[in-house]
């Protein structure tokens, strides 16, 4: 009975409510939300999330409902008209690019057709081709702003290799390219575009698409930049197989979790990190505690334990 409750005190210690090894940081479900894949958040704090139908039996491509998430996790909400295979999604929030602060753009592939495409929909509800279908991007499967505003798109690296950049009323180009493509990007506050690669590598690219760094980092398939708070300023990234860790400036990495292989991370309100954890419907919110209660936190557990290894010992 005892060593029961030692062990349980000692993996409370180690990891978090959801499995996680996470030295300390404070993981919780933010949000229940039905196949979550990409998320962004709009300047109210509403965060929109693309969808896969492929975690509730239903096919990747399959038309669905992307879903909005009120500020504090609640009421989730279907929002917009059903779209094919609405996996990435980022909001329009100056309306920079679609002329309508707010307007949520869902990046997505066309089986009909074989291209990609992007569906703009306006703070409405209401639905309309944002840009046309094209070949430069054939399965749209991240979207971040750069520096000026404009709209980059990454192809799932099964489908092809370039990262476009797409301007105000819809018009793409190939902003930059590379053998195997990309997983996922991050535009730095100095504006350049980091972007990792199924060969493990984080490179450095200009705003204008010019390789800057072929080697900055190696270990994380989806990243994110933290723009302040507890987290930040600093590049995260999780791994393929769920480590969590922060890179300094040269591209070092620190380890601060275990447990975190899930489909996209995003920093938003409150500085917090969010992960969309596509398996178990949700979202998750981590956090890094404020020194004090770190602290609070670890003199309890130790004072837990020294409690109950005093009565072990009896
Ligand atoms: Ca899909
Ligand atoms: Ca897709």
């Amino acid at each position: 009975m005892r060593k029961t409750v030692l062990s349980v005190l000692m993996g409370l210690a180690l990891c978090g409510a959801h499995g996680q090894a996470t030295a300390g940081l404070i993981v919780e479900t933010y949000a229940s939300v039905t196949d979550p894949v990409g998320m962004s958040f709009d300047e109210s704090g509403y965060l929109f999330v693309g969808r896969d139908s492929a975690g509730s039996d239903g096919g990747g491509l399959d038309p669905c409902r992307i879903h909005r998430v009120a500020p504090g996790g609640a009421p989730v909400i279907e929002f917009g008209q059903a779209i094919e295979d609405p996996d990435s999604v980022i909001v329009d929030r100056a309306g920079s690019l679609s002329g309508t602060p707010g307007t949520v753009i869902v990046g997505h592939h066309v089986q009909s057709s074989g291209l990609g495409q992007l569906t703009a929909i306006r703070p409405d509800g209401t639905t309309y081709l944002f840009m046309a279908p094209t070949s430069l991007v054939l399965n749209p499967s991240g979207m971040d702003l750069d520096s000026a505003g404009h709209l980059l798109v990454r192809d799932d690296p099964l489908y092809g290799d370039n990262i476009v950049q797409v301007v105000a009323g819809g018009t793409a180009s190939v902003l930059f390219s590379r053998p195997g493509g990309f997983y996922d990007l991050a535009v730095a506050p100095s504006g350049d575009i980091y972007a990792a690669s199924p060969d493990g590598v984080v490179r450095v690219y200009s705003a204008s698409g010019t390789l800057l760094d072929d080697s900055f980092a190696t270990g994380a398939r989806r990243i994110d930049f933290a723009h302040g708070g507890a987290f930040g300023p600093a590049l995260y990234g999780v791994s393929a197989t769920g480590e969590l860790y922060r890179f300094d400036p040269s591209g070092n990495p620190t380890l601060l979790g275990t447990g975190f292989a899930y489909t996209d991370i995003r920093f938003g309100p409150g500085g917090s990190l969010y992960i969309s954890d596509f398996g178990n419907d949700r979202i998750l919110r981590v956090n890094v505690p404020e020194p004090a209660s770190l602290s609070l936190l670890g003199l309890g557990l130790t004072g837990v334990l020294a409690r109950v290894i005093r009565r072990r010992r009896r």
